[in-house]
């Protein structure tokens, strides 16, 4: 991307979206183009379509999603598939129609098979069930990768697809009954701190494993894969390490300095036993994550306190 291009983010004011505008700005790039959800709704194909023929991007990051934990996606599924299937097509579509030259999509590493051998590479894309949890989500994210490469096949442009692990940090959603493990634990753990309780209830068995990349640096691999990749083929990006809930939820614990008592609530779900994604071709590629768990959860924890309380 040159330095002055018109640079697309949508969804600039989410988790992703907010780290990939820190980081183009740091970079120097500042011509960026952005919408928020009062002035377009990217679910509906007019407003997506005048807004790209009056603003012409050269370059989309595609970061607009609705996205939520793993109890958000059992209780919204509709929202979740309608949602995001119609976001990427009306982006996707409209860029193509805009000769846009390149986008990147952001999908997600729950697209891969419940049962996938781990760590998962991406050829395990469409090798067998999904994990039935986030099943709509991961359809839509599947639908929005094939748009990508069925795009490039016939109408020869360059989008390029990447997988992301688990995210946390700044400007993640905290709500307790919709957020991700992560910031829902963090939230948890401060507020019985501050209020003095004498437990903590975690979800599910603590046994699944998970895999979580810190958000700027998943900003840093799209530029990144911007920059310097052209290929067809989707790429994960995560640290391709592993932590059961239970050794999280000790991690944050010690984080937040609560010494109180920690239980399982083995009525929630676990979702996928584990989700740990091999990021071997994104490191032959030439990137890899900087940022170790600790001290993002601590960057994060800090981020979350200047807030005040009101998380999410
Ligand atoms: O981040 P999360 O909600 O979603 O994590 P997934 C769910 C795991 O954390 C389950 C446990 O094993 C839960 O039992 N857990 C423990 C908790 N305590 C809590 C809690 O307080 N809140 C939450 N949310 N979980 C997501 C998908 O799957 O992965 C998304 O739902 C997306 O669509 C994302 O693809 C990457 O990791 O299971």
């Amino acid at each position: 991307m040159e330095k002055k291009a018109r640079i697309y983010v949508a969804g600039h004011t989410g988790l992703v979206g907010s780290a990939l505008v820190r980081a183009l700005n740091r970079e120097g790039y500042l011509n960026l183009v952005m919408a928020t959800h009062q002035e377009i709704d990217l679910t509906v194909q007019t407003d997506v379509s005048e807004f790209f023929a009056c603003e012409r991007p050269e370059y989309v990051f595609l970061a607009a999603a609705k996205v939520g934990g793993i109890m958000a996606n059992i209780v919204y599924p509709a929202q979740f598939i309608y949602d995001n299937l119609m976001m990427e097509a009306n982006i996707i579509h409209e860029s193509w129609k805009n000769g846009v030259k390149k986008l990147l999509f952001l999908g997600s590493t729950c697209i891969y098979p419940q049962m996938a051998r781990q760590p998962i590479t991406e050829d395990a894309l469409l090798t067998g069930p999904l994990e039935p949890s986030n099943a709509a989500y991961a359809i839509a994210k599947i639908a929005g990768l094939k748009m990508c490469q069925a795009y490039n096949q016939q109408y020869g442009t360059k989008y390029i697809a990447a997988m992301p692990t688990n995210l946390y940090g700044p400007h993640d959603h905290f709500n307790l009954e919709t957020g991700h493990v992560l910031p829902a634990l963090l939230r948890k753990f401060h507020e019985a701190k501050r209020q003095g309780r004498p437990q903590v209830v975690v979800w599910g068995s603590g046994g699944p494993i998970r895999e979580f990349l810190y958000i700027d640096d998943l900003a840093e691999a799209c530029l990144f894969l911007m920059n310097h990749y052209e290929g067809d083929k989707i790429v994960n990006v995560g640290t391709g390490s592993g932590i059961s809930i239970a050794a999280l939820a000790d991690l944050i614990r010690t984080i937040t300095g609560y010494e109180g008592e920690v239980v399982f609530d083995k009525t929630k779900p676990d979702g996928m036993p584990v989700k740990v994604s091999d990021v071997s071709y994104l490191k032959k590629l030439g990137w890899q994550a900087a940022t170790d768990l600790r001290t993002g959860i601590g960057r994060t924890y800090n981020w979350f306190c200047r807030q005040g309380f009101a998380g999410d």
